[in-house]
C-alpha cells in the first residue's frame, strides 16, 4: 500500500542567530525548511541568502497559514510560544520545538545546564574556566553574548565533546521538553521579562523546565525559588551563605576571615577571590557545586575561581576620577540585578553610590531598589524611555536627576559624587530604546567616563 507523502515543511520561526543556526543544522540533516520572521530585514538575512539561497523565506508580518500547515515549528527565543500564530499551530496539532530541544535530543555527552534570573553568564564563564583547567573538551553555548557566544546547534557541527555547558534563558526553556541534563540549576529567581509572561508564576514555570529529566540538581539555599517543584530521584547539591550540610557548599568564618567551604572543609578564603559582592560569592559557590557534581578535581576548581576576575559589563571597574570610582554594570537589566550590584558595591566602598539607571522597564516594579538605594546610595541619574516611571518610585531620601544620554548622565553623576563614592551604571532596564544592546550601552559609558578625565 502506498504511503502518503508528507509535503509539509519544518518552519523556522525567527531569522536571528538562533534561526540561522537552525537552518544550518537542518541543511546538514537534509530536512526541507522554510524560514519566517516578522521583521522586514532580520539580522540573519544576508547570511541566509549567501549560504542557503534556495531556502524559502517569508518576511514581514507572520502568515497564519504557514504556521498551521507546518510539519513542526522551530521557534526562536525572541518569539513567544503564546503568540497568536504559534498558539494556532499548536491548536492545529503542529509540533512546537526549539533549538535547545533539538540539541538535547542529538547529543550523547553530558549537559551542564544553567538558568536563573541573574548570574547565568558569570557562573557559566567561571565554569568554562574550571573545565579548561581540568583539561575537559567541552562545548559552550546557549544564551551567551560577546566572544563566548554560540547558538547551541552550531556546536553540533564541531567534534563531539566530553561535556556541553549551556546557559539557558526562560525563552529557550519554553520550547524544551526533556533536557535530561547531567546537572542543572536555577541560580535564583526574581521578576524579569514581565512584558512577555503573564506573571511571576508563568516565568517560574518556564525556568522549572530545566529540571525535566535532570540527573542531579544544584539548588540555592538562599532562594527557595531555585528548588524543583516536582519531586524526582535526582541527586541534590546545594549552595548558599552559612554552614553547608551534606553535598553542600557554604561560607565558614574562622579567625575573622570568611572561607568558601564544602561541608566543613575550607576551599579558599573569600579574600582570594577577584570578584566582589555577595551575589558573586553566591555565583562562585554555584560554579563549585556544579563542578563537583560532575566530578571535577578540586585543584582545577580552586585555580579557576581565584583567577576569575568577572566578565565585562558586570560590575566592571572603569576608572577613578578625583577619588570617585566608576563601574559599568550595563548587564544589570532587571531590578534584582541592580539591587545585587548596589548592595555588592555598597559594601565594597567607603562612600556612597550614585546610580545611573533607566531604559525599557519591561513591565517591572522598581520598589525593591528603593531600600537598597536609601541604604547605600546618595543620588540616581535616570535615562531612557521609562525614566519618569522609575523616578516615581524614589522618595526624598535620594536625589533624582534626569539626563538625555549617557555622556550627560556620567557628567551629572561626577558632579554629585565626592572622593570615596562610586558611580554605578546598572540600569535595571533593557537598552533597546537608546542602544543596540547592553554591550553598546556599556561601551558608551566607558567612552563617556574616558572623556571626563
Ligand atoms: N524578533 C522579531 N520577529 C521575529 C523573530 C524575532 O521581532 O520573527 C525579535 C525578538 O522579539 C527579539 C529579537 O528579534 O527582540 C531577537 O530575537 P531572536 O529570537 O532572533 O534572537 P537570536 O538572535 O536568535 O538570539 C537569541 C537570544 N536572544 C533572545 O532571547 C532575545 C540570545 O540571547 C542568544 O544569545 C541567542 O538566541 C543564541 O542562543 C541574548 C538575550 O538578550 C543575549 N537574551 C535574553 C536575556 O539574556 O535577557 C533572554
Ligand atoms: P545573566 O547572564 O543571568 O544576565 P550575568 O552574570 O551576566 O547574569 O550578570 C548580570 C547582572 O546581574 C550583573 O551585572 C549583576 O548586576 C547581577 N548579578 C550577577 N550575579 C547575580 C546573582 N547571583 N544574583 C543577583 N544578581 C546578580
Amino acid at each position: 500500500m502506498a504511503t502518503e507523502l508528507d509535503n509539509r515543511l519544518t518552519v523556522i520561526v525567527g531569522l536571528g542567530n538562533t534561526g540561522l543556526s537552525c537552518v544550518k543544522y537542518f541543511a546538514s540533516t537534509g530536512e526541507r525548511v522554510k524560514v519566517v520572521d516578522s521583521r522586514d530585514e532580520p539580522p540573519g538575512l544576508a547570511s541566509l541568502i549567501e549560504m542557503y539561497p534556495d531556502v524559502e523565506c517569508e518576511l514581514g508580518s507572520f502568515n497564519l497559514e504557514t504556521f498551521v500547515t507546518a510539519k513542526q515549528l522551530v521557534v526562536s527565543p525572541g518569539i513567544s510560544i503564546r503568540s497568536v500564530e504559534v498558539e494556532a499551530a499548536k491548536e492545529a496539532g503542529v509540533a512546537i520545538t526549539g533549538d535547545i530541544d533539538i540539541f538535547s535530543k542529538q547529543v550523547a555527552s553530558p549537559i551542564i545546564a544553567v538558568t536563573g534570573s541573574n548570574g547565568k553568564s558569570t557562573v557559566v564563564a567561571m565554569l568554562a574556566e574550571i573545565l579548561t583547567k581540568a583539561g575537559k573538551k567541552f562545548g559552550l553555548g546557549g544564551n551567551l553574548d560577546g566572544d563566548n557566544f554560540k547558538p547551541a546547534l552550531d556546536l553540533l557541527a564541531e567534534d563531539e565533546k566530553d561535556l556541553y555547558l549551556l546557559e539557558l534563558s526562560s525563552f529557550q526553556l519554553e520550547t524544551t521538553q526533556n533536557l535530561g541534563a547531567a546537572v542543572g540549576t536555577i541560580l535564583n529567581l526574581s521578576a524579569d521579562h514581565m512584558d512577555r509572561y503573564e506573571g511571576i508564576d508563568d516565568y517560574r514555570r518556564a525556568k522549572q523546565r530545566i529540571f525535566n529529566g535532570c540527573k542531579q540538581v544544584v539548588i540555592n539555599r538562599d532562594d527557595k525559588e531555585s528548588s524543583p517543584l516536582v519531586e524526582s530521584d535526582a541527586a541534590v547539591w546545594d549552595f548558599g551563605f552559612g554552614r553547608a550540610g551534606l553535598n553542600g557548599l557554604g561560607v565558614l568564618e574562622e579567625g575573622g576571615d570568611l572561607y568558601l567551604a564544602y561541608q566543613l572543609e575550607k576551599i579558599v578564603s573569600v579574600n582570594e577571590l577577584k570578584v566582589f559582592g555577595q551575589h558573586n560569592i553566591s555565583n562562585v559557590l554555584a560554579a563549585v557545586a556544579l563542578s563537583m557534581a560532575i566530578g571535577i578535581d578540586m585543584n582545577a576548581i580552586k585555580a579557576a575561581i581565584t583567577e576569575f576576575s568577572g566578565l565585562p559589563h558586570r560590575c566592571q571597574w572603569v576608572a577613578n576620577i578625583d577619588g570617585v570610582d566608576f563601574y559599568n554594570d550595563s548587564k544589570g537589566t532587571n531590578v534584582g540585578a541592580t539591587v545585587a550590584a548596589v548592595e555588592g558595591l555598597g559594601e565594597h566602598i567607603s562612600g556612597h553610590i550614585v546610580l545611573i539607571a533607566g531604559g525599557i522597564a519591561k513591565g517591572a516594579n522598581f520598589t525593591a531598589l528603593v531600600p537598597a538605594m536609601n541604604k547605600w546610595g546618595k543620588a540616581v541619574i535616570l535615562i531612557g524611555q521609562d525614566a519618569a516611571e522609575m523616578a516615581s518610585y524614589f522618595d526624598t531620601e535620594i536625589k533624582t536627576y534626569f539626563a538625555n544620554n549617557i555622556p550627560d548622565a556620567a557628567r551629572v553623576a561626577l558632579q554629585q559624587s565626592a572622593a570615596g563614592d562610586a558611580v554605578l551604571l546598572s540600569p535595571a532596564c533593557a537598552s533597546f530604546d537608546m542602544f543596540e544592546n547592553f554591550q553598546h550601552r556599556g561601551f558608551a559609558f566607558i567612552e563617556s567616563v574616558g572623556n571626563l578625565q
